[in-house]
């Protein structure tokens, strides 16, 4: 198997079936993959849908949480279960386009002559939010880039391509999924920036607005400020046989 995309859904229940679809379509014949949703748990009834939608997608696997643990929570379980080397990660609510997939995956496993690990990170063209929300992703990304240099000009972006051993080497906490640049960077990789479309939500409701995002965000800033300078990474030239 070559790569995992990993969805983390939390009350998407009109949403994931047409996802599962486009990400069918954008890779059945290209690459050999599994889908692997998790559900958060979801009130509306998304678990159902995806129990439904298991009969006849024979790559979707399903991981279900015994309550709400979060967005990163969820990306963390998908991981973990995953199968394959690589994995994508998308948001569940359609906003992200599924057909953009492959063009990462492929830099993604061209790693370059150090032989770094890379992760691939989506940067959204054009935004299809409303303006409060752009423009506090744009004063997020503007201060966050400064003060952490992780090399992303859109690090909220959900789709994301990396190896599976480098993530699980992270410290894993509540919110990582906007830091993941500067999180692997620090453990050794290379980012690269690769250019997605973006759709508007067409179904469902944000779970996330402009205040809940920013005082977690300005925590977890030092937070991940702090693990920078705590950086620790030996490198040996003499080991056991
Ligand atoms: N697992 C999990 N996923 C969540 C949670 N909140 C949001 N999501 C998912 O994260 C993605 C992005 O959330 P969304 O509400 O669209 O954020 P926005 O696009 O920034 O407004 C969607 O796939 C949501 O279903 C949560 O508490 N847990
Ligand atoms: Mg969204």
């Amino acid at each position: 198997m070559q790569l995992s995309v990993i969805i983390p859904v939390y009350n998407e229940v009109d949403n994931v079936a047409s996802l599962l679809g486009e990400v069918n379509r954008a890779l059945r014949g290209h690459l050999d993959f599994e889908v692997v949703v998790v559900d958060d748990g979801s009130t509306d009834g998304t678990f159902n849908r995806l129990t439904e939608l298991r009969r006849n997608t024979p790559e979707l696997r399903v991981v279900r949480h015994r309550r709400n643990f979060g967005q990163s929570a969820g990306i963390i379980s998908g991981v973990k279960n995953a199968r394959a080397p690589i994995i994508a990660t998308l948001d569940g609510d359609g906003q992200n386009d599924p057909a953009d997939i492959p063009a990462l995956f492929e830099r993604a496993i061209d790693v370059g002559g150090d032989g770094a690990p890379v992760l691939v990170a989506g940067n959204r063209q054009k935004r299809n939010d409303s303006w409060l929300r752009r423009f506090s992703s744009r004063v997020a990304n503007g201060v966050r880039q400064r003060l952490l240099k992780d090399d992303c000009r859109d690090t909220g972006c959900g789709l994301k391509v990396f190896p599976r051993d480098t993530f699980l080497m992270l410290p894993h906490f509540d919110h990582l999924h906007r830091f993941l640049p500067a999180l692997f960077k620090r453990a050794g990789a290379n980012v690269v920036n690769a250019p997605v479309n973006h759709r508007p939500r067409t179904r469902g409701q944000s779970k996330y607005g402009v205040w809940n995002r920013l005082w977690v965000g300005i925590v977890d800033l030092f937070g991940v400020m702090w693990l920078q300078r705590r950086s620790c990474r030996p490198e040996w030239d003499y080991e056991p046989e």
